[in-house]
């Protein structure tokens, strides 16, 4: 059913190649439903890694973005939409810290993550990256 998508209310998320590939997925989904988050798109796929490249463009000065581009390109990936008020900083705080030796238990990261780069998912990092992340892998069409 349609209904208003309102800025702040959902985020962008991606379960990474390690984590699928481990067979962590339905793990990791039942973990988001139960912190409150609604799923209202999601897509299995696989990112080339010039496409995985685009998606972490903001990186491509730091050290480990060549690495990072052959590591998301490497397997299958879950992308998501996801609904919830407060939802971008709420996911991150249930996502953990990047680096999982540093990530709070009971986090998915913590849980999940192989390694800093391996670390299981993604969670946008503000309102306005949702949004652009989300049109990456979803038609308008496809968002609600
Ligand atoms: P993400 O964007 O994937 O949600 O992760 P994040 O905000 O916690 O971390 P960010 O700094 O945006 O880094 C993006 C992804 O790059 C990989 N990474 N590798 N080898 C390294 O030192 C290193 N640092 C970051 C991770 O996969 C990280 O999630
Ligand atoms: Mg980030």
């Amino acid at each position: 059913q349609k209904h208003k998508i309102m800025a702040g209310n959902r985020t962008f998320s991606m379960i990474k190649p390690d984590a699928v590939q481990a067979g962590n997925t339905g793990a990791i989904l039942k973990m988001i439903e139960e912190a409150g988050f609604r799923i209202s798109a999601m897509r299995m796929t696989k990112l080339s890694k010039q496409r995985a490249g685009q998606f972490y463009a903001v990186h491509k000065e730091r050290p480990f973005y060549n690495d990072l581009c052959e590591y998301m390109s490497s397997g299958h990936i879950v992308a998501l939409i996801l609904e919830k008020e407060n939802a971008v900083a709420d996911f991150r705080k249930l996502i953990g810290a990047t680096d999982p030796a540093k990530a709070e238990e009971g986090t998915i990261r913590k849980l999940f993550a192989k390694s800093i780069e391996a670390n299981a998912i993604h969670g946008s990092d503000s309102d306005e990256n949702a949004e652009i992340e989300a049109a990456f892998f979803f038609s308008k069409m496809q968002q609600y």
